[in-house]
């Protein structure tokens, strides 16, 4: 977090930010059963204020609690308004929104007969998520020894709390060995996704990405391939191995927070020259300018503040 705001939207009321705490025996604290999303907003060109994708990180939202069975108990159109009244409020123009659905206190125990569903909604600055460094000359990743979550364990297309501790471990793995972001394989040995973010490649001129199967189904991710089907770039959703990352042209991230990171080293081995291809600078500009509302096409795409 750059910086804090002064007030979270908890369960239909604004609350100060210092205030906005939780009894220690609230259900997800324990057991990981809640949900959340990672949404940004940008200042546009014209000095406006937008979220980015919201119809689709609320759908996601409502889609993680339908997956792990939790009943949310507000409407997609309160949501959508909380947030956006939660960075009028905080006078946020470019930040972090951060949606979390969890069960309170109240009872114990894996089985709760009544589940106390509570939903918060904070804002915060917060700049390039892998440095600004990274954003602009490429990052150093690893491959973790921690494998994915198995499509038929955690699930992961809902975006879980609980599953956020295989991202962690790798994460933590990887930092120690002196590394900027884990990737993970999945249960077969295919390369999945990173800790916070998809990955996409690129091989003489064509784009590969993971298919959804084994990943949480990113708005960026979503983004990225329709920006490069607009722009003519072949692309396919595909399994790939370490190895063939290893010999890609170009490799980069994508996420809400890591926006697109170039990947200019694997375990030890440049990608390409070691510097942001061309394909991965064209679409990060373009979604830059896309994000800020620059280009009128994709315009479809901001929620103004
Ligand atoms: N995979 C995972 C595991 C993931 O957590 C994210 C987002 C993505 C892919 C990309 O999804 P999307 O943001 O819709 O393009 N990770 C969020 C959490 C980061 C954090 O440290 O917290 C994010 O980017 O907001």
């Amino acid at each position: 977090m750059d910086a804090i705001t002064n007030k979270i939207w908890m369960d239909g009321e604004f609350v100060d930010w210092d205030k906005a705490t939780v009894h220690v025996l609230t259900h997800t604290l324990h057991y990981g059963w809640g949900v959340f999303e990672g949404i940004r907003s940008y200042q546009c060109h014209d000095g406006a204020s937008a979220v980015f994708r919201l119809k689709e990180h609320v759908d996601r939202l409502f889609g993680s609690c339908h997956i792990v069975d939790i009943p949310i108990p507000f409407t997609k159109v309160e949501i959508t308004e909380a947030i956006l009244e939660t960075l009028r409020l905080n006078k946020l123009k470019e930040g972090y929104v951060r949606p979390l659905v969890f069960i309170g206190d109240g009872e114990m125990g894996i089985y709760t007969k009544n589940v106390n569903v509570r939903v918060a909604i904070a804002v915060w600055g917060w700049g390039a998520y892998l440095g600004d460094e990274g954003l602009e000359k490429g990052i150093r990743a690893k491959i973790s020894s921690f494998t994915r979550l198995h499509v038929n364990g955690q699930m992961t297309k809902a975006k879980v709390c609980g599953n956020y501790v295989n991202s962690i471990l790798a994460k933590r793995e990887i930092t120690a060995a002196g590394y900027d972001e884990a990737i993970l394989l999945d249960t077969e040995g295919y390369v999945s996704e990173a800790s916070g973010e998809n990955i996409f490649i690129v091989k003489n001129g064509v784009i590969k990405t993971t298919p959804r199967t084994s990943i949480l189904p990113g708005i960026t991710r979503d983004s990225v391939i329709t920006i490069a089907k607009d722009k003519g770039y072949p692309l396919v959703e595909d399994r790939f191995t370490r190895d063939e990352l290893y010999l890609a042209d170009e490799a980069f991230f994508s996420g809400t927070a890591a926006e697109i990171t170039p990947v200019r080293e694997v375990d030890n081995r440049l990608i390409g020259s070691g510097s942001p291809g061309p394909i991965t600078s064209d679409i990060q500009n373009t979604f830059f300018d896309v994000v800020k509302g620059k280009i009128n096409k994709y315009k479809h795409w901001l929620a103004y503040v």
